[in-house]
């Protein structure tokens, strides 16, 4: 099976109940980028990517629709098959991951269609149907984020991550605080990320002051650097996710014990066929990740939840997507959704969802 045509849309995606705030930015709206791969035998297939804004990664919405129209024109006649195709992909232009991995994502659901299985099963098989998402609360006053944590818990959510950053850090101390006082005892992990905009300075004190709180710290610092810098000095273990840009960083955070575990996006990493590598590093070494991505609808979301499906569950630190954030779905019969704080794995062939693509307007460019 080989591509035959490529189609380019864009999407907005306005934030529900927003603004979404991290340490470096409020995000009120996004706009998404949808990839349509028809193969020579008439079958179709999905991928999208969806920056975090033009501040949060080194990509951005119109970066995404720019590197897919390089890319684009070459494509035609490739195989669907993973390696070739990357390796195509990577003679068509370098870096620009976040761009690949929604041809790479559309080629995984061609190719899961064409052989009648599911996305899952093409990355190994899954070990549930049942995946466990997680919930990010914003950054936002101590007793309104603890209001969130007790609505989560009494969801049957079982893991929570806190924004920080971007404030004095005492109020970001007074969150943790309240948010463990609403969550104690419960079983509910716990992972406090600054999304890179915490100084060293503030992460070891946001450590020191909670010594008897059993979180995580996620890419509290900006540069590996700073990781290597704080990691001797702080009991939290430390979970990078901005900085794993690659595998290969991965595999040097990774070999040399800078790490307990990975926040980890699909599109960050270049799709689902390098993060299935990602994922059996992870399990090499026993260290647990999530499978998320920035933001993105139905597509993005299933791609997460199949590749989270085929990881340990012990490893897996769950699945985010932003569904909460956003009205409607692609698919409104089959789109993904958080139910008790879990995600039912996608049934049927590829992504096993079918987006109604009048949602989308007419394709910004065709090949
Ligand atoms: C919570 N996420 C997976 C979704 C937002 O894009 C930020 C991200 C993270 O952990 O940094
Ligand atoms: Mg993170």
């Amino acid at each position: 099976m080989r591509i035959a045509e490529t189609h380019i849309y864009r999407h907005g995606l306005p934030v529900r109940n927003g603004p979404y705030r991290i340490g470096h930015s409020e995000i009120r709206t996004l706009s998404t980028t949808l990839v349509k791969l028809v193969a020579d035998n008439g079958l179709v297939g999905w991928g999208e990517t969806c920056p975090l804004g033009p501040t949060y990664a080194e990509s951005h919405a119109a970066g995404a629709v720019a590197a897919l129209s390089e890319m684009a024109p070459g494509l035609n006649g490739a195989e669907v098959l993973p390696v070739p195709l990357h390796r195509r992909l990577d003679g068509l232009l370098n870096g620009h991951t976040y761009a690949k991995a929604a041809i790479d994502i559309a080629a995984h659901d061609l190719l899961g269609k064409h052989l009648g299985i599911s996305v899952s099963d093409l990355l190994g098989g899954a070990v549930t149907d049942h995946v466990p998402s997680y919930y990010a609360i914003s950054v936002g006053a101590p007793d309104e984020s603890a209001r969130i944590a007790a609505e989560k818990r009494a969801e049957g959510c079982q893991r929570l991550q806190i924004k920080v950053g971007g404030r004095p850090v005492e109020e970001d101390i007074e969150t943790i605080r309240k948010v463990w006082e609403a969550i104690r005892g419960s079983g509910m992990r716990l992972a406090v990320d600054g999304n890179r905009a915490l100084t060293t300075r503030d992460a070891l004190r946001l450590s020191r002051e909670c010594p008897d709180i059993p979180f995580v710290l996620e890419q509290p610092c900006n540069t590996i650097e700073d990781l290597r810098k704080i990691r001797p000095q702080i009991s939290h273990g430390i979970y990078m996710d901005e900085n794993a840009t690659s595998l290969d960083t991965a595999i040097t955070a990774v070999g040399t014990g800078l790490v307990d575990g990975f926040g980890m996006k699909i599109t960050r990493i270049g799709g689902l066929h390098p993060m299935r590598a990602f994922r059996d590093l992870c399990a090499a070494r026993n260290l647990p990740h999530t499978c998320d991505d920035a933001w993105g609808g139905d597509i993005l979301a299933a791609a997460c939840t199949h590749i989270g499906a085929t990881v340990a569950p012990e490893l897996l630190e769950g699945v985010w997507i932003a569904a909460p954030y956003i009205e409607g779905h692609y698919d409104p019969e089959k789109g993904i959704r958080i139910e008790g704080g879990h995600i039912k794995r996608p049934q049927g062939h590829g992504l096993g969802i079918v987006p109604d693509e009048s949602l989308f307007g007419d394709p910004v460019a065709s090949f």
